[in-house]
């Protein structure tokens, strides 16, 4: 359920955390336990453990540290402080082939509507939600999107991951923080990731918020690949002139086109470009190296 300061708390199903240490094995394998792992335990008594073992995963990710994920919910705002669209198609770009759902949620509605984001990501093919934590606008909505699933929360620092975890179930009480004045930056309120139960049986992790200049989780795919990681190619891919096409800037790209005639949003194909450009910097044998 969570990891902190070298013990992992597991929920033996009763709800009950234990604070189990892990195996020397974990380390000489270079496994790191994550959040969301299913896992084998002994319990010694008064809430202390040890973890056995860490059951095959379904997914996993770096940033947010998580494994088996149904739902990627990516928290937006139009609002202070405001989404780069960057950052949102970063981690919907390394949740597609994970077989794991990105789904969009703009908050702070109540302070801005922040049309354009919507627009583009329902377009785009998400499941794309507009709520406020603050006046309880489109958590009901929410709360129907991640029922019965296991999500993870993202997002940028301040976009209010906390608070909308506070709106869906109010005796959580996580602490949430101010937006800083001066930089319009959030205060990474949340140090550590940890997942909760709702009373409707949705489990939901709550994570640090990343920042703009974060080059954590930095894409590992082979630029050839990413063009599948943007769902609304997909109809464009097989039509351009040249086989191999980057869709960067080939004569007779079909996706250019797209993007051009209004059939796909600029910023994301903006995004692509720059995800494309950064695959193209890591060498194969880095990519070799993080893969394991
Ligand atoms: N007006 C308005 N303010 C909000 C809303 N949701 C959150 N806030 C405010 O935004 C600030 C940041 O909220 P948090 O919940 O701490 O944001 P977070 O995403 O958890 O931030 P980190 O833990 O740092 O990643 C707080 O001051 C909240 O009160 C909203 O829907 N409307
Ligand atoms: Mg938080
Ligand atoms: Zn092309």
């Amino acid at each position: 359920m969570k990891a902190l300061s070298g013990f992992y708390y597991v929920d033996g199903g009763d709800g009950a955390l234990t604070a189990c240490r892990g195996r020397g094995k974990f380390r000489h394998q270079k496994l790191t336990p994550l959040v969301g792992d299913r896992v084998r335990f002994t319990s010694l008594g008064e809430g202390a453990g040890i973890l056995d073992e860490i059951l095959p995963r379904k997914n996993q990710f770096q940033r947010p540290a998580v494994a088996n994920i149904d739902q990627l919910v990516v928290i937006a705002s139009g609002a202070v402080p405001v989404t780069d669209p960057f950052l949102i198609d970063r981690v919907v770009s390394i949740a597609e082939g994970r077989d794991c759902e990105p789904v969009i949620c703009i908050n702070k509605c109540d302070l801005d509507a922040a049309e354009e984001l919507y627009q583009t990501y329902r377009k785009a093919g998400f499941l794309t939600l507009r709520v406020s934590a603050e006046t309880g606008e489109g958590i009901p909505e929410l709360a129907a999107a991640i029922a019965g699933k296991v999500s993870a929360f993202t997002g940028n620092s301040g976009v209010g991951k906390s608070s909308i975890l506070n709106a869906l179930e109010p005796e959580f009480r996580l602490q949430v923080g101010e937006v800083s004045d001066k930089l319009g930056r959030g205060r990474h309120t949340t140090r550590h990731v940890e997942l909760f139960r709702l009373s409707s049986g949705a489990i939901v992790a709550d994570t640090p918020g990343f920042s703009s200049f974060d080059t954590e989780g930095m894409e590992l795919r082979r630029p050839e690949e990413l063009q599948y990681t943007f769902r609304e190619f997909a109809p464009y891919l097989d039509q351009c002139r040249f086989t191999g096409c980057a869709h960067v800037k080939e004569k007779g790209c079909a996706v250019l086109a797209a993007v051009k005639a209004g059939e796909i949003a600029p910023s994301r194909h903006a995004s692509y470009v720059r995800l494309y450009e950064q695959a193209k910097e890591v060498p194969e044998w880095e990519r070799k190296e993080k893969e394991q």
